[in-house]
């Protein structure tokens, strides 16, 4: 099941592994490339120097391509900038803002450039600026979110740029890859299934969380901000909506805020820590292995681009 992302950037399957901040590491990106897919270093808000030996990992563990990204609020975004072509970083995705001030130096280091974007001005924008592909993230996703849904921001944006796109948001099995490939995508990239890899270093109370959620579950904090986050629901996240109406100051947020993903991710807080996952935690039944992931939704997605749709009613 190839597609022209898949020769873009020399791997086997058109899957991404979404970059979770605090989350996604050498070892799981490492593990998602080893199995065809194309595994991504997410810098979070940690120090490049910190991202750096991550790379460096990746590079110990596979021979496979892989890709860092860049939070574009973190504080040391500009160095992270700078390290991946130090270390020679063949793939730079980008989230929570527009990278273009980047791109000709990344371009100069035979860097691909792939920013998510929840807007089709912004994938436009982007692809001006020189990006070889884009992602399209619709709200169903995990984490920083635009405000439109992936059924309808994929399609308008593969009509609207001649690059390759992928879509993320809401996708978690061969159903969703199907779907997304009936949309015009070229690829999809994945966040929350891989919360409860084997290889996803993620506490274990935050993989229990993961794997009991049900569809309504999920619960968008943060809009006052500027910044909409989607996380499970738990006493943190009931905390940051009483604050929404009481129409507290901004600061209260970040007060709030501090420290919560960490106390989620490495301390397995999962009722004051921001267990952030999308909506399609509710379809994350099972632990699996990235290879078993990757290959299960694979066969999935080819079964069913394969089948006669005049049976596609009968299951
Ligand atoms: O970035 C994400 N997801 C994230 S980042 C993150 S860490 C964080 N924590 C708290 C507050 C903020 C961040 C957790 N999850 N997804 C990709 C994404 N990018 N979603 C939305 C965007 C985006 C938004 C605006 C991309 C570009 C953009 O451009 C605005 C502009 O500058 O034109």
């Amino acid at each position: 099941m190839k597609s022209r992302i898949c020769e873009l950037l020399n791997i086997e399957y058109p899957i991404f592994q979404g970059a979770m901040a605090r989350i996604s590491d050498a070892a799981l990106a490492a593990a998602v490339s080893e199995a065809g897919g194309l595994g991504i270093i997410a810098g979070g808000t940690a120090p490049a120097d910190y991202i750096r030996q991550e790379v460096r990992k990746a590079k110990a563990l596979t021979d496979k391509p892989f890709g860092v990204n860049i939070m574009l609020l973190s504080p040391y975004a500009d160095e992270i900038a700078r390290m991946v072509c130090e270390e020679g970083v063949k793939v730079v995705t980008t989230g929570a803002g527009a990278p273009g001030k980047y791109i000709p130096m990344w371009k100069e280091h035979g860097i691909k450039v792939i920013p998510v974007v929840p807007s089709v001005a912004i994938a436009i924008r982007m692809v001006r600026s020189g990006a070889d592909a884009v992602i399209a993230e619709g709200m169903e996703a995990g984490g920083h979110i635009g405000e439109l849904t992936t059924m309808v921001l994929v399609p308008q944006i593969v009509d609207a740029v001649d690059v390759p796109v992928i879509a993320a948001g809401g996708i978690a099995d061969g159903r969703g890859v199907a779907a997304a490939l009936m949309l015009g995508a070229d690829g999809v990239q994945l966040g929350t299934r891989f919360l409860t890899a084997h290889e996803c270093r993620v506490h274990p109370n935050y993989k229990k969380k993961v794997l009991a959620a049900k569809d309504i579950d999920t619960i968008v904090t943060g809009r006052p901000t500027g910044h909409p986050v989607r996380v499970l629901k738990n006493k943190l996240a009931r905390q940051f909506i009483e604050l929404e109406k009481s129409g507290a100051p901004l600061e209260e947020y970040d007060k709030l805020g501090v420290g919560a993903l960490a106390r989620a991710v490495d301390d397995g807080d999962i009722d004051f820590g921001s267990v952030m996952a999308g909506q399609s935690a509710a379809m994350v039944n099972k632990e699996q292995s990235c290879k078993e992931i990757i290959t299960e939704i694979f066969a999935e997605a080819e079964k069913l681009l394969c089948r006669d749709w005049r049976q596609a009613w009968e299951k």
